[in-house]
């Protein structure tokens, strides 16, 4: 999640994700040294070429070589900005084999998270925990206070195993959301009527957060996203309990809110 004062991306937990920040830094590179170099050209003609020193000015009108010179430099530093910017769409929109797929629906306010499994897919709603039920459930010692952040928890986690491929389906079901963890590296819309795909693979355990980044009404900055990642055996054991208690029979991922209700 965001921390105080933070300037970069937040730490990455996917090899996406990282390719993300790193792609970020270089072009901090490229656009430091061009403003840089800019900078200093504008200097020095200020310098040189002002009234003063330069009283009679050349009426020069045309220079081949520094013509090709802007011409091809700027494109050399396009492709090196193309290249890696091409390979990280290659490595976001070619999902791998998945391990697990998940469907996530985008509702107002809240997501729907759907697990497909052998044996029966299952469903639960992931609501943003308020105040009060954050109090609660600290005091309750159900949750420690660090993993309840204000405006982030949520009364479900999604729960997924460390190391694995997770395909996950977005779409939304009543207005344009968008599905984001900065940390995966994942953003991609969620829209009525559509099913976008998009994948992760988390490389440690631990509890991200994300936040809807579509505007979707009254209460849009309130449907915060949740994955916690565990160790195989804590997912299979959080699987075999999710089942029972989130059975598809009256399960939560079909109920679709309508606004106004
Ligand atoms: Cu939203």
């Amino acid at each position: 999640m965001p921390s105080p004062w933070q300037l970069n991306l937040q730490g990455a937990v996917t090899e996406v994700a990282a390719y993300i920040r790193w792609f970020s830094d270089w072009l901090n590179v490229i656009i430091f040294a061009i403003t840089i170099f800019v900078l200093g050209l504008l200097l020095y003609v200020a310098w040189r070429f002002n009234e003063k020193a330069n009283p009679t000015p050349s009426k020069t009108t045309h220079n081949a070589l520094l013509e090709v010179a802007w011409t091809i430099v700027p494109v050399l530093i396009l492709v090196v900005i193309a290249i890696p910017s091409f390979r990280l769409l290659k490595l976001q929109l070619e999902i791998p084999q998945a391990d697990i797929t998940m469907k996530v629906t985008g509702k107002q306010w809240y997501w729907s998270y759907e697990y497909a499994q052998e044996g029966g897919a299952f469903g639960f709603d992931s609501l943003m925990l308020d105040e009060k039920q954050r109090g609660e459930a600290i005091a309750s010692k159900a949750i420690t206070e660090a993993e309840a952040p204000r405006l982030l928890a949520v009364d479900n986690e999604a729960v997924v195993p460390v190391g694995k491929v997770v395909r996950v389906q977005v779409t939304a079901a009543d207005v344009i959301h968008k599905f984001t963890v900065p940390s995966f590296g994942i953003k991609i819309d969620a829209i009525p009527g559509r099913l976008n795909e998009t994948w992760f693979k988390a490389d440690r355990e631990g509890i991200f957060y994300g936040q809807c980044s579509f505007i979707c009404g009254q209460n849009h900055a309130y449907m915060p996203i949740a994955f916690r990642v565990v160790s195989e055996e804590r997912y299979t054991a959080w699987l075999a309990e999710s089942k029972q208690k989130f059975a598809r029979a009256g399960g939560a991922a079909d109920k679709v809110a309508v606004a106004g209700e």
